[in-house]
């Protein structure tokens, strides 16, 4: 199973739906994940940040899961996209308060820019609520273009960004 891992895929929600927080909806996206062959075998905490770049917006719930499946990139981004449709997704202006966003951080290390599928994604490294949950899970990640590792991309982000981006215990 391992060397089908080492697929990362963030979840975020600011938004309930159908009676479900934000965090359900992420524990709820994740079992519906293993339902379509793509298997969680490590998921980070979840945490909770202001919502960027409008903290007025609700704030939002994040984790990030290592996942094995045996499904493509363009497939796998394709059966999260249909996951986000089946919780309540809306798609209005970019960045938009959302039920839920599945993003894939990077899969197996491809460099891949085509319409519709950027890996690895292209914002992963300047978010702390994307790279503090994958580094409980991966604390030996690095960017597959980059190759700086998650420590050195963590210590590139501001304190204050840091400090209101905290784990919910
Ligand atoms: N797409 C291309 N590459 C990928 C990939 N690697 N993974 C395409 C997932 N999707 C990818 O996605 C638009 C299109 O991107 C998809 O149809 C897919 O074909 P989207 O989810 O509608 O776009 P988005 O999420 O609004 O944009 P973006 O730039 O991915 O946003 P971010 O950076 O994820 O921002 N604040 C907090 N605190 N926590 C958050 O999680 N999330 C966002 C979304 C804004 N603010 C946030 C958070
Ligand atoms: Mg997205």
């Amino acid at each position: 199973m391992t060397e089908l891992a080492k697929i990362y895929v963030a979840l975020g929600a600011n938004l309930p739906w159908d009676g479900l927080s934000p965090q359900e909806t992420l524990t709820e996206a994740l079992q519906r994940m293993s339902g379509r062959s793509v298997t969680p075998v490590s998921v980070s905490g979840y945490w909770t940040s202001p919502a960027w770049p409008d903290p007025a917006r609700p704030a939002y719930v994040n984790a990030v899961a290592e996942i094995a499946t045996d499904l493509s990139a363009g497939r796998l981004l394709r059966v999260l996209l249909d996951i986000e449709d089946g919780l309540g997704r809306e798609r209005n202006m970019r960045w938009d308060s959302r039920t839920l966003d599945l993003d894939i951080v990077d899969y197996r290390g491809l460099v891949v820019d085509e319409t519709g599928l950027t890996l690895p994604h292209p914002r992963a490294q300047e978010r702390a609520f994307v790279l503090l949950p994958l580094q409980e899970i991966a604390p030996n990640w690095f960017h597959p273009v980059s190759k700086r590792g998650i420590s050195e991309l963590i210590s590139c982000l501001s304190d204050e960004v840091l400090v209101e981006t905290r784990p919910i215990r």
